[in-house]
């Protein structure tokens, strides 16, 4: 073979080899490209077998082509393997059915069964228990609402336009003025026209916002169970006995627990229930602000206004209220230093609680 027919069957190689790799499909058909055009018995070798045929002074210059474009073949080969491979197991891999409920990791079938299966979140197994206790007290459940106006969240509460308490919980606002309730008692009178009658048992359940500068014991969007029993003759002791039975249910032993005077408009006796410190026994430390305890529940007698406003006649009943604080009690329970690790998304912090 002459240097001039070299050359041109080798630019005709060249040019072959591109169009049928740019119409390949499937690997079968890469390989054919490969076994005619490179390798053992190939055109290219048989190519370079005639460099011999040259005369001294051609054969290296041709040489160095043929080699350079072996070159080239090869790695145009390589490519167009790799990406066909790589399609089809993609293919492969949309095409195949996958069981969600497979007892195992997907993609690694050695991986322990179960490994991957959630839990229910610690407020969330918590509620669950929480309502158990209450409505084993002969408590109705319900669901409260995250959004409400300004009737329930303040005027329903005894709180009118102006009244100085409302700048502690009216923090933000919708568009069409509607408030993300700070608190579940928005649920008291609109439960109250909803029951009409007494005995009233009711315990509701919902995510409250607020308007705080989040630390170890304070979240700005945290969980309240409220509660609400009305009747002819409640009392006080009432109130203080069904929180104490709730408390002890709830930890499943004696609770180290303080009642002092709060102040809520909508009761009339207030109070605040305060659990000791679990973290340092009521020594003091980071997680109780340093004051040894940690304010757990406000509640306390139905003020007269707000029974009116449900419908009940302050002079025939009486009732109590509550709202309890359920992250700073989940966190007491479970012994957890920091509230906002229950909203981190930490899967070793979810694993390890429940
Ligand atoms: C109230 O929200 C009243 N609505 C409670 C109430 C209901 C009183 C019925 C009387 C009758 P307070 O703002 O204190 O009160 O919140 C109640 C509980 O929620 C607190 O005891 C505390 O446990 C919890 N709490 C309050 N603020 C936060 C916060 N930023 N982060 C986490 N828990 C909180």
């Amino acid at each position: 073979m002459s240097k001039k027919t070299i050359e041109s069957e080798l630019g005709s190689i060249l040019k072959q080899v591109t169009a049928r790799l740019s119409k390949a499909n499937t690997l079968e058909e890469v390989y054919a490209v490969r076994n005619e055009f490179s390798g053992k018995g190939s055109v290219l070798q048989q190519l370079l077998q005639s460099l011999k045929e040259l005369s001294p002074e051609d054969r290296p210059l041709v040489g160095a082509k043929v080699n350079e474009a072996k070159k080239s073949i090869e790695s145009d080969i390589e490519r167009a393997l790799l990406f066909l491979a790589n399609k089809e197991s993609i293919e492969k891999d949309e095409q195949r059915d996958i069981d969600v409920t497979a007892p195992f990791h997907v993609s690694n079938p050695h991986v322990a069964p179960f490994d991957s299966i959630g839990t229910p979140h610690p407020l969330q197994y918590e509620i669950n228990r929480m309502l158990d206790i209450f409505t084993s007290m002969g408590f109705i459940p319900f669901e409260g609402r995250e959004l409400d106006t300004d009737y329930y969240v303040f005027d329903s509460l005894n709180m009118p336009k102006e009244h100085p308490a409302r700048q502690n919980w009216d923090t933000f606002r919708t568009e069409d003025n509607l408030i993300p309730t700070p608190h579940t008692s928005n649920m008291q009178v609109r439960i109250m026209r909803h029951l009409k009658t007494a005995p009233l048992r009711a315990v509701i359940y919902g995510r409250v916002a607020r308007n705080e500068a989040a630390d170890a014991v304070h979240g700005h969007t945290f969980y309240q169970i409220e509660g609400l029993y009305i009747d002819k003759g409640v009392s006080v002791s009432n109130m203080i006995a069904t929180i104490n039975a709730f408390v002890e249910a709830f930890f499943g032993r004696k609770v180290v627990g303080k009642i002092q005077p709060g102040y809520f408009p909508f009761v009339e006796p207030g109070i605040e229930y305060m659990g000791q410190c679990p973290f340092c026994d009521g020594v003091g430390c980071v997680s109780c602000k340093h004051t040894g305890w940690l304010e757990l529940v406000g509640a306390g007698m139905i003020h007269p206004n707000v029974l009116r406003e449900g419908g009940f006649d302050p002079k025939e009943y009486s009732g109590f209220a509550w709202g309890l604080g359920l992250d700073r009690m989940v966190m007491q329970r479970n012994g957890i230093q920091d509230i906002r690790s229950l909203f981190a998304s930490d899967i070793r912090f979810l694993q390890s609680t429940i």
